[in-house]
């Protein structure tokens, strides 16, 4: 009985957020499709057994009402209409052949390619947009990460994470991992660095976040200042020597330019202009320089903020000037198994300020592309407009950017604009309903899917996930979808793969030998890796795996660059030997596996910059630091005086994963949360309704007082204002959507990412 028990529960991974938990699941209820049941997975290397209050809901997501079961074609009068596959396929083929050949395949683009729990799929789309001749992608990491992406580049050379398990110091700057993670096991580690009285977990955030209220130190920041703040403490840093001036002599360039620039802050005004005491900033500088270890993690609160790209620079300063880097429990460079940040190729070339030209830009209004991505807020003006480059088509896959970027309205006129619209999707996005054609995908449940948002350090882990249960009818998973569009485009004959087919059957090594002899005769081979190995290697693989088959090439390509971080985890012989290992135990280990062990030293190994030496050195960042003198923040108005940070992580949010509003079981699901202050003097009682107005939009909310708010500054959640069939099956919008009121115009000027955290808005009572 115990046996059977034990047997019905079933390995996989929780996807409403980027820590991905490993849990144990049940199935049962209709067709025993349902998650009935739900429990970490104490053999997860990563998490152990880890979750949070979401996990449960988890069927909110799989049995969600509304699944799409077949392509839609949309009519002339703006319906849908169910079309077969091969119907589907061959028009949405001819009608991409068609902008290729007549308007060139870079006016086509691809955006998404996964949300919070699957990225398996979108590494399929390569040899599909190779094939369309399409050259500019996008993702939701161009309204969040791409400043940082850009400054990590030019200082560490590559993505860097701390180790917030192990580190005796912790700063979280604009992140509430309580409620988002970031790292595994979150609310356990934030507990225990609270309590231990030899650890320091600092918090840089306007709102008393129940991360706030676990920290040695909360720095109330006024909501837009963090730039003068991080400022302040750096000046601090410098001004009363506790800099590691031996560590950056070893491991570092361009310290000198930098130290000089901050040895001149004026420390105790900028602190008041970010509304900080002065013995705070010294407190917290002291503690930065003489800590043993310190780990530092930014998120929204300064990337969807003004001074985005600053403060992203600002908060790599403070790791490395203190030698926070390359050392255990500090900030190191993670082994990643696939790189989410594409690095940017460096430009050599300079103006006379020293800032680099020549870097890529996008066609229309040539704009700085950061890690391969079009910056989100400018994709409407590459659009809506009479430029001869401008984009024509779009291939969507698992985002809702008709929700979440900014100014919704406008990127529903921008995909009006298009000529040819196709979303590959779960449900009848908001998105999905401004397509020309929607495909079904099978859930996340439904097929092989693994993330790539492992990022620890000194051990890094990965999990593929098989599926629970079969496909729903009348769906496909997205590497059977580009595979499909692929052959109506540019296909092989049968001829070509049949020899690789046939040496899959014998095992890895001989399928290997195959593959090199194919690629030689015949560069389209490698041209369309992920393709090839789906369609060769993928029917050899276990009954429902075969969406695993890109993992060899990604094994392949990880033992050839890090043999010893993966011998270290046990897998061992010659690249290619330790790299099927690696392919194989990834497809047995259902829990997931260690894949890497690390020492500190290999972060300076991976640092992609010239010598392993970090660099501190930014002009562009560095004028913009001097630039601060001028005391140029962003305002609140007499017409709009409050702050609203526009979508905020809560208990029931996850993007918009979970559609279905009935998950939120929490009083304040959706409310907009206002200080108790504000709310008396504008006559608005906890639970009443207010009319809140921005530059974009003015909409009815219900407020919630929350002493937490800091005064003048309000918020509301992400991921809300979605339809969702009633029990009747009308559509039914709940709560509301942040991006009806922002506007894509309120962004940094370097990365262009928006800024949610600073919309400027107005409360009435209606
Ligand atoms: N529950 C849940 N978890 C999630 C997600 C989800 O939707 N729901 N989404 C995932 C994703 S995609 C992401 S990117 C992460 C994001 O994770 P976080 O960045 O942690 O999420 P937010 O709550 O949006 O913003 C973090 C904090 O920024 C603060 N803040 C607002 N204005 C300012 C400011 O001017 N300065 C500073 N310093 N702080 C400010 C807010 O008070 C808030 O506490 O979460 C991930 N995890
Ligand atoms: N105002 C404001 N806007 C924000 C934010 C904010 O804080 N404020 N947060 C931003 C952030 S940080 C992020 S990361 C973005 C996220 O925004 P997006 O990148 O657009 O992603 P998600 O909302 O996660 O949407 C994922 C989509 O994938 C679909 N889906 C789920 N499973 C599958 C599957 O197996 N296959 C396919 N093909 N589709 C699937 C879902 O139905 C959903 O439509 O939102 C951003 N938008
Ligand atoms: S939502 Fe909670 S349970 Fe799910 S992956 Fe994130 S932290 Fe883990
Ligand atoms: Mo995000």
């Amino acid at each position: 009985m115990a046996d059977k028990a034990a047997a019905d529960w079933k390995k996989t991974a929780c996807v409403l957020c980027g820590s991905n938990c490993g849990v144990l699941v049940q199935l049962g209820g209709r067709d025993g499709r349902e998650i009935v049941r739900v429990r970490g997975d104490k053999a997860h290397p990563g998490t152990k057994g880890y979750t949070c209050n979401k996990a449960l809901q988890l069927n909110y997501y799989q049995s969600a009402k509304g699944r799409l079961t077949s392509p839609l074609r949309r009519r002339d009068d703006g319906s849908f209409e169910e079309i077969d596959w091969a119907t589907a396929i061959s028009e949405i083929a001819e009608k991409f052949i068609a902008i290729r050949d007549e308007l060139g395949g870079d006016k086509i683009v691809y955006y998404g390619g996964g949300g919070q729990g699957n990225h398996l799929g979108g590494g399929y789309s390569p040899p599909l947009r190779r094939a369309l001749g399409s050259r500019y992608r996008g993702n939701a990491l161009a309204q969040e990460k791409t400043g940082l992406s850009w400054v990590f580049d030019r200082m560490v050379g590559g993505f860097y994470h701390g180790d917030f398990e192990h580190c005796e110091t912790a700063l979280l700057v604009g992140k509430n991992p309580w409620h988002s993670n970031g790292f595994p096991r979150a609310r356990v580690v934030l507990r225990q660095l609270a309590k231990d009285p030899n650890r320091k977990l600092i918090v840089i955030d306007p709102r008393v976040t129940e991360t706030a209220e676990l920290a040695d130190i909360h720095l109330r920041v006024q909501p837009g200042r963090d730039a003068w703040l991080l400022a302040a403490i750096l000046g601090q840093l410098v001004q009363a020597d506790l800099i590691d001036h031996a560590w950056l002599a070893a491991h570092a360039q361009g310290h000198e330019e930098v130290i000089d620039a901050l040895s001149t802050i004026p420390v105790a005004q900028y602190a008041a202009f970010a509304g900080i005491e002065m013995p705070q900033i010294e407190e917290v500088a002291d503690i930065l320089g003489r800590t043993n270890s310190l780990s530092v993690l930014e998120d929204l609160g300064i990337e969807m903020a003004p001074n985005s790209t600053v403060n992203s620079y600002h908060c790599i300063l403070l790791f490395l000037l203190t030698g926070n880097f390359a050392k255990a429990g500090a900030v190191n460079l993670p082994a990643q198994l696939v790189t989410i940040f594409t690095p940017d190729r460096i430009s050599e070339s300079r103006d006379e300020r020293g800032h680099e030209t020549g870097y890529k830009t996008t066609p229309v209004t040539q704009s700085r592309i950061i890690s391969g991505l079009i910056p989100c807020n400018l994709l409407p003006d590459e659009i809506i407009t009479d430029h001869p480059d401008r984009f024509r088509a779009m291939l969507i896959e698992s985002a809702n950017p008709v929700h979440s970027l900014a100014d919704a309205k406008r990127m529903r006129e921008a995909l009006a604009t298009l000529d040819l619209v196709v979303v590959i999707d779960v449900a009848m996005t908001e998105t999905a309903k401004a397509a020309d054609y929607v495909l079904p995908a099978s859930s996340q449940y439904e097929k092989p899917e693994m993330t790539f948002f492992n990022f620890e350090f000194p051990e890094n882990c990965a999990q593929l996930r098989a599926p629970l249960m079969p496909p729903l009818p009348g769906t496909l998973s997205e590497p059977e979808i580009h595979a499909r569009l692929l052959e109506a485009i540019d296909p092989f004959n049968a001829s070509e793969l049949e020899p690789l087919r046939a040496a899959a059957q014998d095992g890895l090594e001989a399928y290997a030998m195959a593959y090199g002899a194919a690629a030689k005769a015949n560069p389209k081979i490698n041209h369309y890796g992920a393709y090839i190995l789906y369609r060769t290697l993928g029917p050899s693989l276990a009954t429902g795996m075969s969406e695993g088959a890109a993992l060899l090439g990604v094994a392949q390509m990880f033992a050839a660059t890090e043999t010893a971080s993966l011998a270290r985890a046990g897998f061992e012989g010659t690249p290619m030997q330790a790299g099927n290992k690696l392919f194989e135990a990834l497809l047995a280990a259902q829990s997931g596996l260690v894949f890497s062990i690390d020492a500190p030293e290999d972060s300076f190994r991976r640092n992609r910059l010239a010598g392993g030496t970090v660099n501190l050195h930014l002009p562009e960042m560095l004028d913009k630091v001097r630039e601060l003198d001028d005391y140029a923040a962003a305002e609140t108005t007499a017409e709009f005086p409050l702050v609203l940070a526009a979508g905020e992580r809560r208990s029931y949010t996850a993007n918009t994963v979970v559609r279905d509003p009935a998950w939120a079981k929490s009083n304040n699901a959706l409310t907009l949360a206002v200080n108790p202050t504000d709310a008396a003097s504008l006559g608005i009682n906890d639970g009443g309704t207010a009319r809140l107005t921005t530059v974009r939009d003015s909409v009815e909310v219900v407020v919630e007082l929350d002493k937490r708010m800091l005064p003048g500054t309000i918020s509301l959640p992400n991921g809300f204002g979605l339809s969702y069939p009633d029990a009747q099956g009308n559509e039914v919008v709940t709560g509301i959507s942040p991006n009806e009121l922002t506007a894509v115009e309120d962004r940094d000027d370097f990365a262009y990412t928006p800024w949610h955290k600073f919309v400027l808005a107005r409360l009435e009572t209606p």
